[in-house]
């Protein structure tokens, strides 16, 4: 499962912008990982979406994930599916994904990490880390030491979100993330393959710091 650089798709970022201009965007900068996220989109749209976007991760051997939807991650093809409080259980997604997809789990706690771990998820997303504007009800932030308490709480590997750009990746992975998540960093910027270079290249070197 390579997370190190996982973008996350918001069509309401930049004017003009679809989930497919971004991912086309992140993958040719060098995400590991993308998930396609549009609370507003009709089942119908969003699966049209998550096709096209399937077919260009497999093609470029990027992990493609569906944000709350387990129907339209499976009826698409796509590599998983990432939950939250608010979504099907994990216990229930494991049950009809089956063992050979990839389940994610929202945790902001050491004991959200260990419950999901038992219910089978196969990594964990924590955050916010920093402040974000992008989820209004993101909540307040952990930070890296937050971070670090999920980290050191789960042998499944988390990547860090919430505000989270190339010069605050490094504490990130500092603290024991096994990438970052980003949405504005990325869907925002006037460059994304350049700012997705640019985090790929952050989240690289404090690997290899650390
Ligand atoms: N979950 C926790 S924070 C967040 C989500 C989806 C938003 C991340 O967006 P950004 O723009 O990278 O801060
Ligand atoms: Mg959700």
């Amino acid at each position: 499962m390579r997370l190190d650089v996982y973008v996350i798709t918001d069509a309401g970022q930049h004017p003009g912008r679809g989930h497919l201009d971004i991912a086309r965007a992140a993958i040719a900068g060098g995400a590991t990982a993308v998930q396609l996220r549009d609370k507003q989109a009709s089942a119908g749209d969003l699966y049209r979406d998550a096709l096209a976007m399937a077919e260009l991760c497999r093609a470029a051997g990027v992990l493609f994930i569906v944000n709350d939807r387990v129907d339209v991650a499976l009826a698409a093809g796509a590599d998983g599916v990432h939950l939250g409080t608010d979504d099907l259980p994990v216990a229930e997604a494991r049950r009809l994904m089956g063992p050979g997809r990839i389940i994610g789990f929202s945790a902001a706690t050491p004991e959200e990490a260990r419950q999901a771990r038992a219910d089978g998820a196969d990594y964990l997303g924590a955050g916010p880390v920093f402040v974000t504007g992008t989820k209004a009800d993101a909540g307040v932030p952990i930070g890296p030491s937050g971070l670090a308490a999920v980290c050191a709480a789960t042998d499944l590997p988390v990547v860090g979100i919430g505000g989270v750009t190339s010069a605050s990746a490094p504490a990130a992975i500092a603290a024991g993330a096994a990438g970052v998540a980003v949405v504005s960093a990325v869907a925002a910027a006037s460059d994304m393959a350049a700012a997705t270079r640019a985090l790929a290249e952050a989240v690289r070197r404090a690997k290899a710091a650390r």
